[in-house]
């Protein structure tokens, strides 16, 4: 049986395997060993959220003398509070925090990290797996202190990107820009593995995912792709399956393993606002960066999700993420073109 590598034994090796790039990985497996404790930590949390609940319920304070959080607030407060002294960040981004969160005088390191700490939290209380979402830049802007510049900036600059999904196992998934690797939490000795390395999504899938009791808010193009799919058709495969979860991080991880397509349109149930669901910084544009290095496609039906230049923090975006084939498709009826 093969020696069974770390997280961090990885990045040293594709450092090795890539020269080029050493010095970066060297700093950047600093971090991302902060970022996979912090995912032992949460899922452990995770993983007893229904008896703290219940214990919960005699009040703010469980059994233990602990103030019983809502989970997406733990998850965010154990992220901040391991990276803030970290050394490794000079700026950080967060779902449940409105503004950029600055690192303490002398703890700046050279990294710029935005994240959703728990994805798909509503799920929690019925069990549905859920996920924390973190997307890496190199700092860009002059000085230690980093700035909400150094937060936006388009996908392709990313230095890295990742997920961790607390489902039936806790799988750690990240990209450096040389490939997609999983890694899954041993938890008996307390290390993410390796247990997918190098993982590449089908070029075409046999499944979509959308939340069609939106239908009737999407464009006419985003219909069509929809009814498209569900038409019988062996040649291409069709009738494909529906699988929605309701939480993008299982539902991405899925169509990453089996390949497939996920659609959150642009919804235009008010016409003259029509507006995307997931936010650009910390879902979209990581996953688009994992699945354009496993071989896949990202895109907002108009343009390829790495190529946006963010505006603001929390900015909402429509997304179309998947197998290159399946997501180049529902492009063309989105645009019109089919
Ligand atoms: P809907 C969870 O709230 C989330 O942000 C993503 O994880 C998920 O893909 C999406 O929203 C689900 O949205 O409108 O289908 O419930």
């Amino acid at each position: 049986m093969a020696e069974p590598i770390t997280l961090v034994q990885h990045i040293k090796n594709t450092g090795r395997e890539h020269p080029e790039a050493a010095a970066e990985l060297s700093q950047l497996a600093g971090l991302l060993g902060d970022v996979a404790a912090v995912g032992k930590t949460i899922s452990r949390e995770v993983n007893k959220a229904g008896l703290v609940e219940l214990l919960g319920l005699t009040g703010e304070v469980n059994v233990q003398g602990e103030e019983v959080k809502k989970l997406d607030d733990y998850a965010n407060d154990t992220i901040i509070k391991a990276l803030e002294r970290s050394g490794h960040v000079c700026v950080m981004a967060s779902e449940e925090v409105p503004d950029p969160i600055p690192v303490a005088a002398g703890y700046e390191g050279p990294y710029a990290i935005s994240f959703d700490p728990l994805d798909g939290s509503s799920n929690i209380d019925v069990n549905v797996s859920i996920g924390t979402i973190f997307s890496i830049r190199r700092k860009t802007t002059a000085g230690p202190a980093g700035t909400a510049e150094d937060l936006l900036q388009p996908g392709r600059t990313q230095t890295c990107a990742g997920y961790i999904i607390y489902g039936s196992s806790t799988i750690l998934i990240y990209t450096a820009g040389f490939g997609v690797h999983g890694f899954t939490l041993d938890q008996s000795i307390g290390e993410f593995l390796l247990s997918h390395p190098d993982i590449k999504i089908p070029a075409k899938g046999k499944i979509y995912s959308a939340n069609e009791g939106n239908y009737n808010y999407w464009s006419e193009g985003a219909k069509k792709y929809i009814d498209y799919v569900k038409q019988v058709d062996k040649a291409t495969g069709r009738p494909y399956s529906a699988r929605y979860i309701g939480s993008l991080v299982a539902d991405f991880h899925r169509n990453l393993i089996y390949g497939g397509i996920f659609l959150y349109p642009m919804d235009y149930k008010d016409p003259a606002k029509p507006k995307g669901k997931l936010r650009l910084l910390y879902e979209a544009s990581p996953m688009a960066f994992i699945v354009e290095q496993a071989g896949g496609d990202a895109s907002t039906g108009a343009e390829k999700i790495l190529d946006i230049v963010p505006t603001g923090l929390h900015q909402r975006v429509p997304l179309i993420v998947g197998s290159k084939e399946d997501v180049e498709l529902a492009e063309k009826f989105v645009q019109g073109k089919v």
